[in-house]
C-alpha cells in the first residue's frame, strides 16, 4: 500500500479553508440547537429532515450530553413508550421489559442519535459554548446567539464572541437552562421567570415535560431538562423518553411556525 504523501502547511491550508467555508455557512440558520445531548440531537433530527437549516453548538468535545453517563455510570437507558418509536426509526436496538419500558446500550443510543442528526443534514460543531443571545425589539424577538470557543472560557481569557443568527433559538443545555436564564436576565422585557426544577418525580415528570416543552419567549424554545427548570417540573432521573419526546415536540412547533 502505498501511503499519499502530504505536505504540513498544506495539511493547516485544507483545515482552514474546510473549516472557515463552514463557518460562513453556518453564520446564518434556520435553527440553531444549544447542547447536543438526547433532546437537541433529537430536536436537530428532525429539523435537519424537514429541511431546515439546523446548527447545534456543543461546549464538549462529545455527543451525548448525560447519556454517557447512564444512572451512576451504568450504561443502561430506561425508555419508553411512544420514544421507542423514535429510536426504531433511527435503529437502536431495544430489549423490552415490560409493555411499554425498554432497555437501550448508552453507547449505542448516543452514536447512533448523533450520526442520524448528521445523515439528516443538521450540523453539530464540538467545542463552542452559548454564552448569550442575540435580540431585536420591535417585535421584541430573540434572533441569535453568541458563541465562544469552550477552552477560552475555561482559560478565563477575555475574548469577545463571534455572533450567529437563528429565526429559532432552542435551549437543549439541561438542567441549567443556561441559554434562557442568560435572556431571563439580560433582557427582562422578554418577562422569562425561572422558578426552577422540582425534587424527582418520574411518573408526572415525563407527560409533563413533553407537554410543556416549546416556545418559552419570541424565538426562544426549551427543550429537554431545560423545560422543568422553566416550568418548575419535577426531575425524572435516567429515562429518557421524554428527552427524546420533547426534542421531536419542539422541532414538530419550530417547523409549524417557519412554514406559516
Ligand atoms: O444535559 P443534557 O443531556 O440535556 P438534555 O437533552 O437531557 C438530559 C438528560 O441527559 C438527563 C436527564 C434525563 O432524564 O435528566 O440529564 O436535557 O445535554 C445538554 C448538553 O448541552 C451542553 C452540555 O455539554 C451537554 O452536552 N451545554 C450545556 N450548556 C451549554 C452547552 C452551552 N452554554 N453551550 C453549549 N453547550
Amino acid at each position: 500500500m502505498k501511503v499519499k504523501q502530504v505536505d504540513e502547511v498544506k495539511i493547516t491550508k485544507y483545515i482552514l479553508k474546510a473549516t472557515f467555508q463552514d463557518w460562513m455557512n453556518f453564520s446564518e440558520n434556520d435553527v440553531v440547537i444549544v447542547g447536543a445531548g438526547p433532546s437537541g440531537l433529537a430536536a436537530a433530527y428532525y429539523l435537519a429532515k424537514a429541511k431546515l437549516k439546523t446548527t447545534v453548538f456543543e461546549r464538549r468535545l462529545s455527543f451525548g450530553g448525560g447519556i454517557g453517563g447512564g444512572a451512576m455510570l451504568f450504561h443502561k437507558i430506561v425508555i419508553e413508550s411512544p420514544a421507542d418509536e423514535i429510536l426504531r426509526e433511527i435503529g437502536v436496538k431495544l430489549e423490552s421489559y415490560e409493555d411499554g419500558v425498554y432497555i437501550v446500550d448508552s453507547a449505542e443510543f448516543m452514536a447512533k442519535l448523533a450520526a442520524a442528526a448528521i445523515d439528516a443534514g443538521a450540523k453539530i460543531v464540538h467545542g463552542v459554548t452559548v454564552d448569550d443571545v442575540i435580540f431585536r425589539e420591535n417585535p421584541l424577538r430573540v434572533t441569535g446567539v453568541a458563541v465562544e470557543w469552550t477552552a477560552t472560557q475555561m482559560a478565563g481569557l477575555h475574548v469577545d464572541p463571534l455572533f450567529i443568527s437563528a429565526k429559532a433559538v432552542i435551549d437543549a443545555t439541561g438542567h441549567d437552562a443556561e441559554v434562557i436564564s442568560v435572556a431571563s436576565r439580560k433582557i427582562p422585557e422578554l418577562g422569562i421567570v425561572i422558578p426552577g426544577e422540582k425534587s424527582a418525580y418520574s411518573e408526572v415528570a415525563e407527560q409533563l415535560t413533553v407537554e410543556q416543552s416549546g416556545e418559552v419567549a419570541p424565538g426562544l424554545f426549551a427543550a429537554g431538562m431545560a423545560v422543568t427548570e422553566v416550568k418548575a417540573l419535577p426531575r425524572m432521573g435516567p429515562i429518557f423518553g421524554a428527552m427524546l419526546l420533547s426534542g421531536k415536540k419542539v422541532a414538530d412547533d419550530i417547523i409549524e411556525k417557519i412554514s406559516l
